[in-house]
C-alpha cells in the first residue's frame, strides 16, 4: 500500500490539495444524519464562502460520526477577536453533547503544550485529531475562521493511531445524480500533508449502508432524488478511517 501510495501522491497532492482543503463538503447535517432533520436546509447549497456566520464542526467518536457538518456559532471565549480550536470544540460540546463541555471535552498540557484529554465524553490517552478544512491543525490554538470546516475525532486506534483522515469531494452532478470522490489524508516521510484517493470505500446514504464502493480512483456516482437533501458517510473494510460526511 505504501509503495502504491508513493506514485500516486505527488500527482493527487496537486488534483486535490485545492479541492478537498478549500472546499469542505457543502451543506450542513444534523448529527443523526437524517436530513430530514436539518435544521437550516436553505444553506444545503454547494458554493464556498457562503458561510459568513458560522462554522462548521464534525466530531467522529471511536470511528462513528457523532456530530455530522454542524453549523454553529463558537464563542469567543478569551475575547481575543478569533476563534481558536478548542473554542470551537468547547462551543460544539456546549451546544451538542449532552452535559456541554464540562462533561463531554477537556484538555491538558504537556511536553508539546496543549492538548485534547476527552472529546464527546472519550478519554483515550490522548489519542485525538483534529483539521481544519482537511488540513490538520497544528495546535489547539489554531485559528478557525469564519465559514471553515472544523473535523475533530477520537481515534478508533488508540493504541497505534492508524485512523486515517477521509473526506469527500463534490465532482459532478445531474438532476438525479451526484459524483463524489473521496480521498485519504497522507503524511509524507517528511511530515508533510496530503489528499490521496481512497479506493475501495464504503457508501452509506442517510445513514443507510449501501452497496455503493468507491472505484479504483475513490469515485462513486450515487443516485439522488432531484431537490432532496442527502447524507453520506464512508467507511472501509480495510483501513481504520476517520469517517467524514457530506451532504447534498
Ligand atoms: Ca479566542
Amino acid at each position: 500500500m505504501k509503495k502504491l501510495l508513493s506514485v500516486f501522491i505527488p500527482v493527487v497532492l496537486i488534483l486535490f490539495a485545492a479541492a478537498c482543503g478549500k472546499d469542505p463538503a457543502p451543506s450542513i447535517s444534523p448529527s443523526d444524519l437524517d436530513p430530514a432533520n436539518l435544521s437550516s436546509a436553505d444553506e444545503s447549497t454547494s458554493g464556498e464562502a457562503e458561510n459568513t456566520d458560522g462554522i462548521f464542526v464534525t466530531i467522529a467518536a471511536e470511528g462513528e460520526i457523532v456530530l455530522g457538518y454542524q453549523k454553529l456559532t463558537p464563542v469567543d471565549l478569551d475575547s481575543d477577536g478569533d476563534i481558536s480550536v478548542k473554542e470551537a470544540l468547547i462551543s460544539a460540546h456546549e451546544q451538542f453533547f449532552g452535559g456541554g463541555a464540562k462533561e463531554g471535552f477537556s484538555t491538558a498540557t504537556g511536553e508539546w503544550g496543549e492538548y485534547i484529554s476527552k472529546l464527546w465524553g472519550i478519554e483515550n490517552g490522548g489519542a485525538y485529531g483534529y483539521y481544519i478544512d482537511d488540513a490538520p491543525a497544528m495546535t489547539l490554538d489554531d485559528s478557525v475562521p469564519v465559514g471553515s470546516y472544523l473535523y475533530a475525532c477520537a481515534y478508533k486506534d488508540a493504541a497505534n493511531y492508524s485512523d486515517v483522515y477521509t473526506c469527500f469531494q463534490e465532482l459532478t452532478r445531474s438532476d438525479d445524480s451526484i459524483t463524489l470522490i473521496v480521498t485519504m489524508g497522507v503524511f509524507e516521510e517528511d511530515g508533510s500533508f496530503g489528499l490521496s484517493h481512497l479506493s475501495g470505500a464504503k457508501i452509506s446514504v442517510d445513514g443507510e449502508e449501501t452497496d455503493l464502493v468507491t472505484d479504483e480512483d475513490g469515485i462513486v456516482t450515487v443516485n439522488i432524488n432531484t431537490g432532496v437533501s442527502h447524507t453520506f458517510t464512508d467507511s472501509s473494510d480495510t483501513l481504520t478511517i476517520m469517517p467524514n460526511i457530506f451532504v447534498s
